[in-house]
């Protein structure tokens, strides 16, 4: 990802993270997690002359790792790890650790528009992740490092979706896919639809849109301009006209002339009208989309999780598409939205023009989150 601003307060909150985590890591352990070089057995003695410890200098810091499964291994392989543990440099972090770690960084996160809910789940990760790599005995920043990453990932890695599989599937059974774009107002819809219009036809694929907003003033002359910037058919009825049947129009033009894919459009409305909920819910279930694909301003806050927590429960979502992620440094959402509804990012809105348009990545993104 480009981009100076760039969820810049975000980073930098996580950054801040890794670093406190980290330290509580270097601290000087206490007496008691000293651990007690081991006293050899006779039979580990005798193996020594076979299995040569490397020069002490050249290892890693290690962590301690819990007591009681070391004190178990410790009996299986008395001499091997009797070594590692007179070089314990570093302490273990304990689930107490964890908690006051966010006890002191929630805020943070939670500044940044994270949600509660993540939050959480990014603390019970994160104790899960450390206690398995302190196992592995990397060093501390490393582990730390690698915990956080680790566990960002689980929050963002929602599944995926892709669309060139979408499209070949419905080939194969003859049709054009579908995808119904939904959303609050002004949450860039129209915009998303035109880049992936955009995407696909410059990977060779025949794309239809579908002005199926036939509610706001001007939405479907927006359409007809990006359709003609673009290339691309838009099908169209007239303003007031019955949303789902423009979708299924749209669709059928695309069977009989042989396009692979309808972007249907559907006018921006609020998660609290109940009334516009439910002729959305008609819209899907009358033309069965192959995705409907939820667009979040990524600007909204907080209200993002509740938008798509609604949205989901009133027509479904399969997809989410996160808008404006060049003008937004707080960046909490992207981790929020698809986490609260388990749902995959299917792409990343980052301008206004045709190309800013991001394949979401999970593993990427958790990489230059914590660059
Ligand atoms: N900076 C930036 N602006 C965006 C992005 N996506 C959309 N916009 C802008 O957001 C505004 C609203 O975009 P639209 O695509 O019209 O939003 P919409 O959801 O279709 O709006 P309604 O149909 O009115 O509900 C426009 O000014 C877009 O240029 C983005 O990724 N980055
Ligand atoms: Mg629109």
């Amino acid at each position: 990802m480009e981009g100076e601003c760039m969820f810049d307060f975000l980073k930098k909150k996580l950054k801040d993270s890794v670093e406190k985590l980290t330290k509580k890591a270097e601290q000087e352990p206490s007496k008691e997690e000293l651990t007690v070089p081991e006293v050899e057995r006779p039979e580990v003695r005798e193996k020594k002359q076979f299995q040569r410890p490397k020069p002490a200098e050249k290892r890693d810091p290690v962590l301690e790792i819990p007591q009681e499964p070391r004190e178990a291994e410790s009996r299986k392989k008395p001499g091997l790890l009797g070594r590692v543990r007179e070089r314990v440099t570093a302490r273990a972090l304990s689930d107490s650790d964890i908690e006051e770690f966010f006890s002191e960084t929630e805020n943070g996160m939670l500044e940044a528009n994270v949600a509660m809910e993540v939050v959480d789940f990014l603390k019970q990760r994160l104790k899960e992740n450390l206690a398995q790599k302190q196992a592995k005995r990397l060093g501390v920043k490393d582990l730390v490092k690698e915990a956080f990453e680790d566990s960002l990932y689980d929050v963002v890695n929602q599944g995926a979706v892709n669309i060139e599989d979408i499209i070949k599937k419905s080939r194969s059974e003859g049709r054009p896919a579908c995808m119904i774009f939904l959303g609050f107002n002004g949450s860039g819809k129209t915009t998303s639809i035109a880049k992936l219009a955009h995407y696909l036809k410059s990977r060779g694929f025949t794309p239809v849109i579908a002005a199926a907003d036939t509610f706001r003033a001007a939405s479907i002359e927006q359409l007809e301009v990006h359709g003609e910037k673009l290339g691309v058919k838009v099908i169209k009825h007239q303003y007031g006209a019955d949303s789902a049947a423009v979708v299924f129009d749209a669709v059928k033009f695309a069977k009989t002339k042989g396009y692979d894919i309808v972007l249907a459009d559907t006018a921006g409305r609020s998660h609290t009208d109940k009334n516009l909920m439910d002729e959305l819910a008609k819209v899907v279930r009358v033309n069965k989309p192959d995705l409907r694909v939820l667009v979040v301003d990524s600007l909204t806050g907080n209200d993002a999780v509740e938008q798509a927590k609604t949205f989901d429960k009133a027509a479904g979502v399969d997809a989410i598409v996160l808008t404006k992620i060049d003008v937004n440094k707080k960046g909490g959402a992207i981790l929020s939205v698809s986490y609260a509804i388990k749902k995959p990012i299917l792409f990343l809105g980052t301008g206004q023009d045709y190309k800013s348009i991001e394949m979401f990545e999970p593993r990427k993104f958790v990489k230059e989150l914590l660059e």
